[in-house]
């Protein structure tokens, strides 16, 4: 550069230019300039890159049946629509730490058998005679139930039923990667052996007691199946004898028997009953959560943006940004947030508005 050009030019001009060549200079030293690198970013609070988004269950429901068509469960392996988070498009993200998809098993059939080290959550949103086998016993599944694949057990699924089999699953793959922990095993053999009667898991662990000498150390995760039947009858008792929280309403935590622990060491599972006509305050948490509308019809403002809902549709509060639930009729949501992860690591945090319309 000529000396003239340099001397044409303001000060402050010439020290960005000087520090942009540095910058850059240093890069291929692999460093960074903390100053620079963080110029104009605000770090005072949580940005999450997701969006509010919903999907709407006759519309992936319609999607699903035609991927029915044109691939058997057994073919795919997982017969699954991912609902992915349009700010992390081809990622296979619906927040940034939870993976969620809608999976299909028609009669007849059954999905393989394998292992991973990412925890799987199932929701069933609609069909009877539905299975999943997890470590070779066999859990019936009805619509509403909810159902755990605790990491690196083996499991494969069928439908013992004459009608299609939908459920919603909840993966914690994008903070499995995120750490680079990922292993993965399909068993020799197409389907486990069964080696459990149906209904062992719940017979000991879903009762209300537990073995004598039982250590939670080698079995983390006892209960696996938590129907929902005893779910809803819990809520609605609960729902008759007390006035609802005004900004949840009523939120119950599915828990671990053994511990009191949420439902998965990385995942909470939530059930959670509106009143018809509620209106809920606003609110804010920093876990990032993936609701699945189990009843009812309502609606909910997260960051200003309004999602309606009905039965089977799924939607995204990501972390951090203030919404508010409101229910048309009763309704009851089932929700999974990553939030045992940050409450473990003393990051969780929330923030009560009040008041119903104030976003
Ligand atoms: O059912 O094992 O949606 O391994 C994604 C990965 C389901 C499953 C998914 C999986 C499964």
């Amino acid at each position: 550069m000529a000396s003239w050009e340099v001397l044409g030019k303001p000060a402050n001009i010439l020290a960005m230019d000087r520090q942009s060549e540095f910058h850059e200079r240093i890069g291929g030293d692999n460093l960074a300039a903390l100053w620079v690198a963080r110029r104009g970013m605000d770090l005072t609070r949580p940005a999450s890159p997701a969006e509010p988004v919903i999907w709407p269950y006759d519309e992936i429901r319609c999607h699903l049946i035609e991927a029915g068509d044109l691939v058997s469960a057994g073919e795919a392996f997982r017969r699954v629509l991912v609902l992915e988070n349009p700010a992390f498009k081809g990622r296979m993200q619906a927040t940034n730490t939870l993976y969620a998809g809608l999976q299909l098993v028609l009669p007849g059939e059954t999905a393989p058998c394998h292992r991973h080290s990412q925890t799987a959550i199932r929701f069933v949103i609609e069909g009877a005679g539905g299975y999943t086998a997890v470590d070779g016993e066999r859990i019936p599944l009805s619509r509403g139930d909810f159902v755990i694949t605790p990491n690196w057990t083996w499991h494969d699924h069928g439908n013992r039923g004459d009608a299609p089999v939908i459920w919603l699953d909840v993966l914690d793959t994008p903070l499995v990667g995120f750490l680079d922990t990922v292993f993965r095993e399909n068993y020799p053999k197409p389907l486990h052996p069964i080696i459990r009667n149906e209904g062992e898991t719940r017979a000991r662990y879903g009762a209300g007691m537990i073995p004598v000498d039982f250590d939670p150390s080698q079995n983390p995760l006892p209960l696996t199946h938590y129907p929902y039947a005893e779910s809803r009858a819990a809520l609605t008792a609960m729902a008759d004898s007390a006035p609802p929280d005004p900004t949840h309403g009523l939120k119950m935590q599915y828990t671990n028997p053994a511990t009191g622990a949420p439902a998965t060491p990385t995942m909470a599972a939530f059930l959670q009953h509106l009143p018809k006509g509620f209106i809920g305050q606003s609110y804010r948490s920093t876990e990032s959560t993936v609701v699945c509308v189990a009843e009812g019809r309502g609606r909910s403002t997260i960051d200003g943006v309004s999602l309606e809902w009905g039965p089977g549709d799924v939607f995204v509060v990501p972390g951090w940004l203030r919404h508010r639930h409101e229910a048309e009729d009763e309704a009851v949501l089932f929700s999974v947030s990553d939030r045992p992860v940050q409450q473990a690591l003393g990051l969780w945090r929330e923030e009560r508005h009040g008041g119903g319309a104030n976003l």
